[in-house]
């Protein structure tokens, strides 16, 4: 029986991954095609999009899902095409983007990929399903996740996500580990603003084991600096160790994602996600804005009403002005601004 009662199989849901060909893809499309994104008794339509010189990586990945006999797995369409991915999609993870090179400064990279995010925008507007839901993992993912909201104006606005949970599950498990606990035992951990090195992971309102985070590790020295560095670094210690960026962590976290919008969340708790600030705790509107997040059975909706301290108040200013600067780094790409 499916979760809508009924013992018929539902038809396959669309679900569009960008950058299919990358290392992130190499977790995720495996993950999404044994049900872990949607259910499993939900069936799955995957269209793939990678850039032409990436299509023959794409096939030998293509042929792998093949080799897995996903039962789940209704159809694969592999495409460059911008219109064949996004046709009647309602799921898109636009993973594929473009890394920053040595040399290249912040606005450069911010223009080449909103190169990218425009049009893909623009292609998730004119041919995804009405109940069509984006989530930007690609970096700069706020900001990539603004310029293709921006240029979807016929999409709403709650319906474009960008990443922040990979920080939430680092920061969950650096707290959990501090505290000896399992990692289960902590929740609502929001993660303010940009998914960057100015990101703020919020251990002031944690919870470990239902109690306030600060009670369970009292070393107030080791959450404000520690702590917060370790998780905002985090990206680049991997990259240190493994010579290679998060992938399988990237790829659980874009699922954990998509899972807890489509589950209302359990009990107190909330989830990390960057949504559209419509001006809750001051930040400016239409910023693509990491805020703790809850779902109920009809959407979800940004926790109002929790206090920051002078140290946590500092901390979301930085990261909104590094947010407001990159919107203003890539106005052109933004129509109407
Ligand atoms: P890879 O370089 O392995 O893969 C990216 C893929 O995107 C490549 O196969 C490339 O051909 C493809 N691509 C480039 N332009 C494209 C376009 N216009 N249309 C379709 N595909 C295109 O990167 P990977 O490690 O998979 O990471 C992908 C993105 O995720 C990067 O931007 C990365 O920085 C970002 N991340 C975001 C995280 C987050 O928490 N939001 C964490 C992990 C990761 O760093």
């Amino acid at each position: 029986m499916n979760e809508r009662g009924s013992t018929a199989t539902p038809a396959p849901v669309r679900v569009t991954v960008t950058g299919a060909a990358g290392q992130i893809c190499y977790s995720l499309l495996f993950r999404i095609a044994s049900g872990a994104l949607l259910g499993e008794d939900q069936p799955v339509a995957l269209r793939l999009l990678e850039i032409e010189p990436a299509m023959k990586a794409l096939e030998g990945v293509v042929m792998e899902l093949d080799d897995c006999a996903f039962p789940l797995l209704a159809s694969i369409d592999a495409t460059s095409d911008l219109a064949t991915a996004f046709d009647g999609t309602s799921v898109a993870m636009l993973v594929g983007s473009v890394p920053r090179k040595a040399g290249m400064e912040r606005k450069d990279l911010l223009g080449i990929n909103g190169g990218i995010f425009k049009p893909q925008g623009r292609a998730v507007a004119d041919h995804g399903a009405p109940d069509v839901r984006v989530l930007v993992v690609g970096n700069p993912c706020n900001t990539n996740c603004l310029i293709a909201r921006s240029n979807a104006p016929e999409v709403p606005a709650e319906r474009w996500f960008a990443m922040t949970r990979l920080d939430e599950n680092r920061a969950k498990s650096q707290l959990a580990r501090r505290a000896g606990v399992p990692v289960s035992s902590v929740t609502r951990l929001a993660i303010w603003g940009n998914h960057s090195s100015t990101q703020f992971p919020d251990f002031a309102h944690a919870r470990i084991a239902g109690a306030p985070a600060t009670e369970a590790i009292s070393d107030s020295a080791w959450l404000r600096g520690d702590f917060i560095t370790t998780v905002q670094k985090r990206g680049a210690a991997i990259i240190e160790a493994r010579g290679l960026s998060s992938a399988a962590s990237a790829a659980a976290a874009a699922v954990d994602s998509v899972v807890s919008l489509r589950t209302p969340t359990v009990g107190d708790d909330w989830t990390s996600l960057a949504v559209v600030s419509r001006g809750e705790y001051g930040i400016p509107e239409g910023l693509q804005f990491g805020f703790p997040v809850r779902t109920t059975a009809d959407g979800w909706e940004i926790v109002e009403g929790l206090e920051h301290d002078d140290f946590s108040q500092a901390r979301i200013r930085a990261t909104t002005e590094e947010l407001v600067a990159e919107r203003a780094d890539v106005a052109d790409l933004l129509p109407g601004s």
